[in-house]
């Protein structure tokens, strides 16, 4: 009897220490479509370090690499629901949910890579961080994704004349079909993981992303062209489920930013290296790549994308413009 008492006595005492335990340490979950070695995997790790030591282990994250959590935009959604409470995401399936966020899948929008990275430093950056915030998504670091440029088995694209007809993979969001559409082209929404197959099979002639990601999926073995329109610029986000980072205290919330801002730190230098590494390898390989000398017929053929985006938006105007005039 007494030994059964003590017994008991001992397992509610360890019950009750973890779920003290419980209250205070959350185990977080991180969603990261790379491949192992890709700058955003190493950085995404890192960062999941970083929190545990900055937070003095009251947060741990547990990445998720490799896409194997679902597809990008049912990621955005678990995030946002706070299914999981962390994921690394591309700016351009998120603009379909914030609109503000949607500015930066205007093509040509940005004149080069530092100044999407100026602009996103300004008011118009806070301003899109803000709108993601205001849908789920906060936003506490941003990386480099470089330009996108188009891909396809066949030809060389040097003017919009090339696209037309051509059957081009695009990610979830309608400014990019627009886009497609406007160069006379099909455009095919499509998730990551299907692309390299859909190009291989020919359910798709081509697809569109930067120097890292054309060689990390293998689509240049599938897809020799790579001619560079650079169309698109478009900033990733780490991102935190909104409720989960607004109930942290200030100081939990401080090194979180702290974390994620040294891990962009080391995304973008990786980025730098792989960038000129993962072309290389492309052109080592025998994929075909050319420079797009006159890029102004595609910029001109997208005026009516512009269009569209700010008659659904007229209130983004003034967003636009900011971006416009940033120097
Ligand atoms: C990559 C990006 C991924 C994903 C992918 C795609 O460049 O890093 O997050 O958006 O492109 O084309 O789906």
């Amino acid at each position: 009897m007494y030994l059964k008492f003590t017994a008991r006595l001992i397992g509610t005492a360890a019950a009750v220490a973890l779920l003290s335990g419980a209250a205070t340490a959350e185990q977080w979950r991180g969603w990261n479509i790379h491949v192992d070695g890709y700058p955003n995997t190493i950085a995404m790790d890192k960062f999941a370090e970083l929190v545990e030591e900055k937070t003095g282990g009251e947060i741990t994250l547990q990445m998720f690499h490799g896409g194997t959590l679902g597809s990008q935009p049912d990621a955005i959604e678990q995030v946002r629901l706070g299914a999981l409470e962390v994921g690394n995401f591309n700016l351009g399936p998120i603009g379909p949910i914030a609109p503000e966020a949607n500015v930066v899948s205007l093509p040509f929008i940005f004149k080069d890579v530092p100044h999407m990275f100026r602009v996103l430093e300004g008011d118009a950056g806070q301003m899109i961080a803000d709108g993601m915030a205001a849908k789920g998504l906060t936003p506490l670091a941003w990386y480099d994704a470089g330009a996108r440029s188009f891909y396809n088995g066949t030809k060389a694209i040097n003017t919009p004349e090339d696209v037309v007809g051509m059957k081009v993979r695009v990610m979830n969001n309608d400014l990019y079909s627009g886009m497609i559409a406007e160069l006379g082209g099909n455009p095919s929404p499509m998730a990551f993981s299907e692309v390299y197959q859909s190009l291989k099979t020919g359910v798709v002639d081509g697809a569109e992303n930067n120097w890292p990601s054309y060689e990390s999926t293998g689509h240049y073995e599938v897809a020799g062209y790579y001619s560079l329109s650079q169309h698109l610029i478009i900033p990733e986000c780490v991102c935190v489920n909104a409720d989960s980072y607004n109930a942290l205290s200030d100081d939990m919330k401080a090194a979180l930013k702290e974390a994620a801002l040294e891990s962009a730190e080391l995304q973008h230098q990786l980025w730098a290296e792989r960038e000129t590494a993962s072309r290389e390898t492309v052109e080592t390989a025998g994929a075909v790549t050319n420079e797009i000398a006159d890029k102004s017929a595609f910029q001109t053929a997208m005026t009516p994308v512009y269009e569209g985006y700010l008659e659904a938006n007229p209130s983004l105007r003034p967003l636009v413009e900011l971006i416009q005039a940033t120097e």
